[in-house]
Formats: structure tokens, C-alpha cells, sequence
């Protein structure tokens, strides 16, 4: 990772409070405590992955500023939607989030649940906004909506909760993960991609295959993590998946191998990038902070 990477990673992270704030509703606008909620659920917080993603697609496609920030903060209003709903007591019941206590504990369940609905609906009146020509705003549309819904996140989603206490193949943990968190890696970079230039149907592929190497290498690390790094430094309760009797990369094929794996698919990535040349360097270096986060 170049210090020039380090330097855009920073201004993406930091600019997204800028974009994040201009389009969820204003916490003065009523109802002022769903909004605050909002708030707190979105700002200040994460590792911004998915924004990354869109910055990096979108500037490989000469995508213009407005039409980024609105696919960046759209596909993060959506994880956090995700996450707010994940944490409550009907789904992963947990307390804490991003280093703050999770939504339902700092509000409410009723409000943590109003939280996700409207940052779902938000996520898309920001996508269908702006001055992009119309088809392609609704081909963004249609891209997350299908990343989010049954067929994607949430199907993902209810795999997993069906899947507690099961011994799940490798076939099985992966497809379970290519929707849970892989749905919405790769829409990030195709609303990227989508908000810029027309694309070839080569970089479609290339970009696809890309989603799917850093779709799988985000949760073979994200199970690595949580057997081996403390809460403090994860933000999150580790250790989970052990104690729930979840079904993870590290559970199946234990460490060494899950971390070769990672690796595995860091080159794979990479090596999917090739018909970009030299220009696809931020793609590459974010494949690379994925596999080598420690959080
Ligand atoms: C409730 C519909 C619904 C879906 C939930 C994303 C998800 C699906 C659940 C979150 C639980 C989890 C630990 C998923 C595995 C990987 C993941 C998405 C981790 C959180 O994403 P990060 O690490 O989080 O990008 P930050 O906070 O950095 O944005």
C-alpha cells in the first residue's frame, strides 16, 4: 500500500462525513429522535470499505463527483441499515458497534428498527437524485436493490441464521457469504463503474471477477479476526462465532489455512485486474487493505 494510498483513503474516510451528513435528513427536521438515530447509527464510524470501493470504480470510470458521493453514501446508508438490524436482539443480539453501543441500546429496539427502514429508503432517494442521465440512475437503482433484497444481503442473511449449529460444507459457507457480504462489495464497485463511462463487456467481467475475490477474502478475514484479535481492537464483540456455533472459514479449515486462502484470493484479485494495466492501482491497493486489515 503506497502512502499515496494512504493519503486518498484518509480524504475518501474523512470526506464521507461531509457526504453522509448532506444527504441523511437534518436532525433538526422532525421526527428529531428517528433522525439523531440515524446519526448515530451512521456517522463517525466503520472502515468506509464500501465508499472506498465506489471512489476507486468511479474514478477508473471517470464517473463525476456528485454521482460517486450519492453511490458512496447510497451503499453505506445500506450496511448500516444491515448492521443496525443485524445487532438487535431478534437477529446477532449485540451491544456493541463500531467502539459505541449498538443502536438498540443506546435508543431503542422500535427505534433501531425505524433506524434501518429509513436508511434503507434514504439510500435510495439519494441514488435516484442528482443529475445523472435517467437510465442510469435507475440501472443503479435496480443494481443495489438487488444487492440489498432476497437474492443478495438479505437472503445472504437468512442462510446464515438458518445455518447456526449446522456443519456447513466450503460450497455452502461460500454462497451463504457471496450473498451476505458479497452482494454489496461488488455493487459498490459496479455503482461505481455504472456512475462513469459506458463499460466494455471485458472490464464488466474483470470487475466482477475482482467483487468476487475481495467478496470472499472481506469474510475469510472477518472469521480470521474474530477468532484471533480482542473486542477493543475489532469495535465489535469478538469471538462470536465460536461462541454462537457459527459456521466460519476458520472452523472449517482452521487458521493457517483460512490465511493462505486470504491470500489466495488477494492474488486473485489482483490478477483480475489485469486488463486495467496501471490504472486500476486503487482497486488493487483496496484488496489489498482488505486482506491485511487488523479490524
Ligand atoms: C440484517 C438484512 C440484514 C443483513 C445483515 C452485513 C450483515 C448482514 C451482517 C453483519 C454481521 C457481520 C459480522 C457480517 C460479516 C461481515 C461484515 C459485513 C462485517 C461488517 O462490515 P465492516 O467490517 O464494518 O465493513 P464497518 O463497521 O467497518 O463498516
Amino acid at each position: 500500500m503506497s502512502v499515496d494510498f494512504s493519503a486518498w483513503r484518509a480524504d475518501v474516510q474523512t470526506g464521507m462525513e461531509r457526504v453522509l451528513a448532506a444527504h441523511l435528513p437534518s436532525t433538526a427536521q422532525l421526527p428529531q429522535r428517528l433522525h439523531e438515530a440515524m446519526h448515530y447509527a451512521a456517522m463517525d464510524g466503520g472502515k468506509r470499505v464500501r465508499p472506498l470501493l465506489v471512489y476507486a470504480a468511479g474514478e477508473l470510470f471517470d464517473a463525476q463527483r456528485d454521482a460517486i458521493e450519492r453511490a458512496a453514501a447510497a451503499v453505506e446508508m445500506i450496511h448500516v441499515y444491515s448492521l443496525v438490524h443485524d445487532d438487535m436482539p431478534c437477529m446477532d443480539d449485540d451491544d456493541l458497534r463500531r467502539g459505541k453501543p449498538t443502536v438498540h441500546k443506546q435508543y431503542d429496539d422500535a427505534t433501531a428498527l425505524l433506524v434501518g427502514d429509513a436508511l434503507q429508503a434514504q439510500a435510495f432517494t439519494v441514488l435516484a437524485g442528482g443529475t445523472l442521465a435517467a437510465e442510469r440512475r435507475v440501472a443503479m437503482v435496480a443494481l443495489l436493490a438487488q444487492a440489498a433484497g432476497s437474492l443478495g444481503m438479505c437472503g445472504g442473511q437468512a442462510i446464515d441464521l438458518a445455518s447456526v449449529g449446522l456443519a456447513l460444507t466450503l460450497p455452502e459457507l461460500e454462497q451463504m457469504h457471496t450473498l451476505k457480504t458479497g452482494a454489496l462489495l461488488r455493487a459498490s464497485v459496479m455503482l461505481g463503474a455504472t456512475a462513469g463511462k459506458a463499460l466494455a463487456a471485458n472490464e464488466e467481467a474483470a470487475l466482477s471477477a475482482y467483487a468476487a475475490a475481495i467478496g470472499l477474502a472481506f469474510q475469510v478475514v472477518d472469521d480470521i479476526l474474530d477468532a484471533t484479535e480482542d473486542t477493543a481492537t475489532l469495535g465489535k464483540t469478538a469471538g462470536k462465532d465460536a461462541a454462537n456455533n457459527k459456521p466460519t472459514y476458520v472452523s472449517l479449515l482452521g487458521l493457517e489455512a483460512s490465511l493462505a486462502l486470504a491470500e489466495k484470493l488477494r492474488q486473485d484479485a489482483h490478477q483480475a485486474l489485469q486488463p486495467f494495466g496501471g490504472t486500476a492501482g486503487r482497486l488493487r491497493d483496496i484488496a489489498d487493505l482488505i486482506v491485511r486489515r487488523k479490524a
